[in-house]
């Protein structure tokens, strides 16, 4: 049997992003929806292995969507948590660096950015994430939204270095139907420290790659 995934612990409690993301979301965005990914991974993984074991193709085939759907919610979420701060703890502060100096490049300035990326993230349709990426190819940031649970990597090929949720369960228990007011929000407890961090190991990556 190979090796099961866990559900990674929250680096904060799950109250500590109020007001902006209730405790109440937190703990089940937490403990029910990303906890079901990791067990519904597991479970696909597993039948998997036995679908391999018997050399059964069709199996094997008809058992990918279960593991691209739960997979990618567990990658998507895993890097949401870490995303995140709460305010007075790094939330939503960007330091000057080579993050901010790249947005201010690609959209003139942070709050540029901002609109930008609210204007892609509020219209996508059903279930999905909008993130912020570096594109290894074109050497640039790019906001990019994702359907479902479709890791961004696997599926575009784009490094993700900040992802925002916009599943109605990310927000619905507070802003109800409002996207919007959860995306105006969302951005005083962006940790800009992590996702500068994975900006740079994405940068690391590129330059090992030459
Ligand atoms: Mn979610």
């Amino acid at each position: 049997m190979s090796k099961k995934f866990t559900l990674p612990e929250l680096p904060y409690d799950f109250s500590a992003l109020e007001p902006v993301i209730s405790g109440e979301i937190m703990e089940l965005h937490h403990q029910k929806h990303h906890n079901a990914y990791v067990n519904n991974l597991n479970i696909a993984l597993e039948k998997y292995e036995q679908a391999e074991a018997n050399e059964d193709l069709t199996q094997m085939i008809s058992l990918q969507q279960a593991i691209r759907f739960n997979g990618g919610g567990h990658i998507n979420h895993s890097i949401f948590w870490t995303n995140l701060a709460p305010n007075g703890a790094g939330g939503g502060e960007l330091a000057g660096g080579e993050l901010k100096r790249s947005i201010e490049a690609c959209w003139g300035s942070l709050d540029q950015f901002i609109q930008k990326f609210n204007s892609i993230a509020g219209p996508l349709q059903g279930s999905g994430w909008c993130w912020l990426g570096y594109c290894n190819a074109t050497r640039r940031l790019v906001i990019e939204p994702c359907v479902n649970q479709d890791p961004l990597f696997a599926t575009k090929g784009v490094i993700p270095l900040l992802g925002i949720d916009v599943w109605e369960h990310a927000y619905y228990l507070q802003y109800k139907n409002v996207r919007p007011d959860y995306l105006k929000a969302i951005w005083g407890v962006v940790n800009w420290q992590n996702v500068e961090e994975r900006y740079h190991a994405a940068l690391g990556t590129e330059k090992a790659a030459k």
